[in-house]
């Protein structure tokens, strides 16, 4: 299939991100209950923004080109947070982040007010792991005229992985793919704008992951820029049986292929590994 949107160059707010080589998510995760202490920016229950900023500071000298900041966590099993509870995590750090460090920040947020309330702060990206699904997000989106990546989700986070089904998990998420483009088109979003995520982990077996990542130039065809985070997820304590903190050589392996499968944007924990893996593989690629 021909290429929607063959642009390299994807346009955050006043930042020009050229993706012809694979880029470099940090995750800075300002919840209390993140899955993984990697990215998290809290002592005990009060977030501090000293450690956020050092956090954001360390990732973008190890060559992360964004940092994703998310208040909610939606690792399997995890609660829902109220709006307030969002905006009061995610705002602080996103300010700081832009006018301290000039950061391009990407926003990990389904909520419709966190995303308005993070495009005014200067965020440039906004990451749905919802896919703009809820009340007003698709306006949100659409106002903020910043990049969006819509991510496949099967159900919700706290009941995600009890029993995910699909008919043929490729083809089922390229469909929904479909159906989420084409509201964005109908708000008058411009492709260029699009960026797409299968979801790793997200209401998905093992099969259904390593369906996804290895068919992951199908979702490529498309004609959009893919984005993918397996960091540290249960896919690889599956595969290898191994704890949160021993999970590090199988997220550069899933970060490599899915890199030479075709994604523009790796989401990781580990910056300064992730990079190093990276640079290998476009040395070797040419
Ligand atoms: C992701 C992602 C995300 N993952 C995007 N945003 C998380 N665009 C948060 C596990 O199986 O992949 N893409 N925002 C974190 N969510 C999870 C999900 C964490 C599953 C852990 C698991 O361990």
């Amino acid at each position: 299939m021909q290429q929607n949107c063959s642009s390299t160059i994807l346009q955050c707010g006043k930042h020009s991100l050229d993706i012809s080589r694979p880029l470099v998510m940090g995750i800075l995760n300002a919840t209390p209950d993140s899955f993984s202490d990697g990215g998290n920016s809290y002592v005990g229950e009060r977030l501090s923004l000293d450690l956020a900023l050092a956090r954001a500071e360390a990732m973008l000298l190890e060559g992360a080109t964004i940092i994703d900041v998310g208040g909610e966590s939606t690792r399997p099993g995890a609660a829902p947070v109220s709006e307030q509870q969002e905006l009061d995590r995610v705002l602080p750090v996103v300010e700081a982040l832009v006018s301290k460090l000039d950061a391009v920040v990407s926003v990990d947020t389904s909520t419709a007010r966190v995303m308005r309330e993070s495009g005014k702060h200067g965020a440039s990206m906004i990451n749905d792991v919802r896919a703009l699904a809820r009340p007003g997000a698709l306006e949100a989106a659409t106002d903020s005229g910043l990049p969006i990546c819509l991510m496949h989700m099967q159900g919700e986070p706290a009941t995600m992985q009890a029993d995910p089904q699909y008919r043929d998990v490729v083809s089922d998420v390229c469909q929904f793919f479909a159906e989420r483009i084409a509201a964005c088109a109908q708000m008058g979003i411009a492709p260029e704008r699009i960026i797409l995520d299968p979801g790793f982990g997200f209401g998905k077996t093992l099969t259904h992951n390593l369906a996804l990542l290895r068919q992951l130039p199908r979702l490529g065809d498309l004609g959009y820029p893919l984005l993918v985070g397996m960091s540290r997820k249960s896919m690889i304590g599956q595969l290898l049986n191994r704890t949160l903190d021993a999970r590090l050589p199988g997220s550069l392996a899933l970060a490599l292929l899915a890199a030479q499968k075709g994604a523009s944007i790796i989401r990781v924990h580990d910056v300064a590994a992730t990079v190093d893996v990276l640079k290998v593989l476009e040395a070797v690629a040419g």
